[in-house]
């Protein structure tokens, strides 16, 4: 074995060089990858004695692509493109190994092989446009060259990692092997191509794909459309549709200098930018400083959940999906009964769209045990609370937990608002107590608030966090504080939204600039949705706010046919003309004149207030790093992923504007939009959030 260089090994197998890459995490096309590809090559084929050469990875994987963190960097090293072109000009067969992911430039670095082999389990797919990119080394090019552009399309703008049955299948890979043999199979695989005298097969000269779809340009416009929804706010799934056409349309270096063009404009927009940032906050989200690797995991076998309403049914789905056994306990059977009902139905509906099979469904529904007894809780792991959202109601619970749950056993509450600390108190065993904040509906949202309470032991956050990651969550460790940090900061985007409503905004004008921005809708449509009369009460109702009016004109949302806006049959929304004269006379009678408010200040006095909450909580500590509420705003709020986040996109914005912006508002409004220190102190300084 020779070092090529610190991640590059050449060993030659009587006549087979294998070329073997070994950079780990995820074998990631570095400068010194694609320097070692390169001079390891030169090597092999200086070599008489090699008459072909297989290149394999070490590790758990594959290469999975470019090295994201060069990007924007100066370039160095050979570029991808130079070592490209050597494997695919070379006058021995080439032959790519496979195994774990070969994703982005990984995948279109084994196209420029002359043949594929992968082992069952491995996985191919080009990712790009989960951050914001398009494949910008010949991917868009070859890809539809071996599986057609119907199915380029689809997995260009998906970015969809295809198992190896189904990629050999498409001509992606020739031949499939296991994981044991990968090596030993890819050499005798290289020997008997040179054997056979295979051709030096060449993707960027196959044509016939192609060439089918050329001339049909209602190919491209039925998938646009069939897509508008999915793609609503992106800039590089069109992107990457146009490197499709340019495949089909023009010759290939025509197509390779399109795709580069495409490519070069995407990583030098913001999109991308905030795309990758949010590549690797998703990642970093998981750090939790000071509880690291040493800090011992709890067994989690058994989970019980107390409460079957709709925030407890989901949470159980998802410990159900996962395979855990699950105890669910109620106060009656008629709640019970109805809890059960609503989880087997939500299955049921799986399996009719076919992402479940009956089999599962009964698998799942085998692993929960309803039942009205408290008691059945003794041997579970991990027992949640998700019942009325009341503090006497939890402290209550909380105390009787205490004496049931074994020792050992986590305690911990699923209250969106209420102060972790004061219900752990209601225990012997504050340590035991953490906060799972879940979102509705909890076994589809991916977001998970966990909750650390002063007291919470740090093994108990770990084994959350490690739950969390089991159960397909995505998980924020957030400290104490009302609505913690999602709806903490929600409540400020509400208050104004209210607001701009009385200063002659009507919901539908904040709503669309909310959804042009890039949310999936409005704040009133989402009330209309979660319904109006969520903790209504008609005898308490003293119409001194727009909702209790409208509430009390049985205006209650969706399920009433009629909120803040009127809805027909299918439940499309219309703007109401009612609503707005209510608005009118509520805003009269509170003296305030109406105006028309531009649609910046309807954005600016959603966003910033948030941003500002932001600032705040990061001072206070109740959240870890910036990055962390930005993933909080993605996975649970809708925020676009096309803008990173809150507090990415103040930073994008220049936090010096964000404050100027907030001086301005806050002379005409007042308090509501006092700066934070934070905001200030940074702002002053030049830095941003993500500095910090
Ligand atoms: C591209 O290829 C462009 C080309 O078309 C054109 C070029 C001209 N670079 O996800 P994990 C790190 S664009 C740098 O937790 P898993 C990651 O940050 C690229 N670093 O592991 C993490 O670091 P840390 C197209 C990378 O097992 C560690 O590796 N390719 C890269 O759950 C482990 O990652 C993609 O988009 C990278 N490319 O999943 C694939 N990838 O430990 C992106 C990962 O410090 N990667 N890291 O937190 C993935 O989807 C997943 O990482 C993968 C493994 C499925 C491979």
């Amino acid at each position: 074995m020779t070092a090529i260089n610190a991640v590059t090994d050449l060993t030659v197998d009587a006549d087979i060089a294998v070329l073997s890459l070994d950079s780990p995490p995820v074998n990631a096309l570095s400068a010194a990858v694609r320097s070692g590809i390169r001079d390891g090559m030169a090597r092999a084929l200086a070599d008489d004695a090699v008459k072909a050469v297989v290149l394999i990875c070490a590790g758990k994987t594959f290469v999975a692509g470019a090295d994201i963190t060069e990007f924007g960097k100066p370039p160095a090293g050979p570029s991808l493109a130079e070592v490209q072109a050597m494997i695919e000009d070379a006058p021995k067969p080439v032959v790519a190994a496979i195994h774990g992911t070969a994703l982005g430039g990984g995948l279109e670095l084994a196209l420029v092989c002359h043949y594929r082999i992968a082992t069952r389990s491995a996985k191919c797919g080009l990712p790009e446009v989960n951050l914001g990119l398009l494949p910008g080394a010949g991917g868009t090019q070859r890809l539809p060259r071996i599986v057609g552009p119907e199915q380029a399309l689809e997995m260009v703008t998906s970015g969809t990692h295809v198992a190896a049955s189904a990629a050999a299948e498409m001509g992606l890979v020739d031949l499939l092997t296991d994981d044991a043999s990968l090596r030993a199979d890819a050499v005798a695989f290289a020997r008997k191509v040179v054997a056979e005298k295979r051709p030096l097969r060449k993707v960027r000269e196959s044509d016939d794909k192609v060439a089918a779809a050329r001339g049909k340009p209602e190919l491209f416009a039925a998938f646009r459309k069939a897509n508008a929804r999915r793609f609503r706010g992106f800039d590089a799934p069109e992107f990457n549709i146009r490197c499709i056409e340019a495949a089909v349309e023009l010759p290939f270096e025509a197509g390779l200098k399109r795709e580069r063009e495409l490519f070069t404009e995407l990583l030098n927009g913001t999109q991308s930018a905030a795309q990758r940032y949010y590549f690797f906050a998703s990642r970093q989200v998981w750090n939790v400083p000071d509880v690291g690797a040493d800090t011992p995991a709890l067994a989690v076998r058994r989970i019980g959940i107390v409460g079957a309403g709709t925030m407890g049914g989901g949470i159980a789905m998802n410990f159900l999906n996962a395979g855990y056994p699950v105890t669910i306990v109620e106060s009656s059977q008629q709640a019970l009964d109805r809890g059960l009902k609503t989880i087997r139905a939500n299955y049921d509906n799986t399996a009719r769209k076919g992402r479940l099979s009956a089999a599962d469904v009964e698998a799942r529904m085998a692993l929960l045990t309803p039942t009205l007894d408290l008691q059945l809780l003794a041997d579970a792991d991990l027992i949640i609370e998700a019942v009325f959202e009341n503090m006497e109601v939890k402290q209550e619970l909380f105390g009787k937990l205490d004496r049931i749950a074994k020792a050992g056993a986590i305690l911990a509450t699923n209250t969106s608002a209420l102060d972790v600390n004061v219900i752990a108190a209601a225990s012997s065993r504050p340590e035991a107590v953490i906060g799972l904040h879940f979102f509705s509906p909890a076994n589809v949202m991916k977001l998970l608030e966990v909750v650390r309470g002063d007291k919470t032991a740090k093994p108990v956050i770990r084994t959350a966090m490690e739950l969390a990651r089991k159960i397909g969550k995505v998980a924020a460790l957030v400290g104490v504080c009302p609505g913690f940090v999602g709806n903490r900061m929600l409540a400020q985007r509400q208050r104004e939204a209210q607001k701009l409503v009385l200063d002659g905004a009507l919901p539908w004008d904040v709503d669309r600039v909310l959804y042009d921005f890039g949310f999936p809708m409005g704040p009133f449509a989402m009330s209309d949705l979660a319904g109006l009369d969520l903790g209504w009460v008609r005898e308490k109702s003293s119409g001194s706010t727009l909702r209790e009016v409208l509430c009390e004109m049985d205006r209650r949302g969706q399920k009433a046919g009629a909120g803040y806006y009127d809805y027909d049959e299918q439940r499309n929304a219309k703007p109401s003309p009612v609503v707005e004269q209510v608005i009118r006379d509520f805003a009269a009678k509170q003296g305030r004149n109406s105006r028309v408010v531009s649609e910046q200040e309807i954005l600016d006095r959603c966003i910033y207030p948030m941003i500002n909450e932001g600032a705040k909580i990061l001072q206070e500590g109740k959240a870890i790093r910036a990055s962390d509420i930005d993933v909080i705003w993605v996975n649970g709020y809708g925020w676009p992923v096309y803008r990173g986040g809150p507090m990415i996109y103040a930073d994008t914005i220049g936090l010096d504007k964000v404050l100027a912006a907030m001086r301005r508002y806050e002379a005409l409004y007042g308090a509501d939009f006092a700066p934070a220190p934070l905001l200030e102190e940074l702002a002053a300084q030049g830095r941003r959030f993500a500095d910090l």
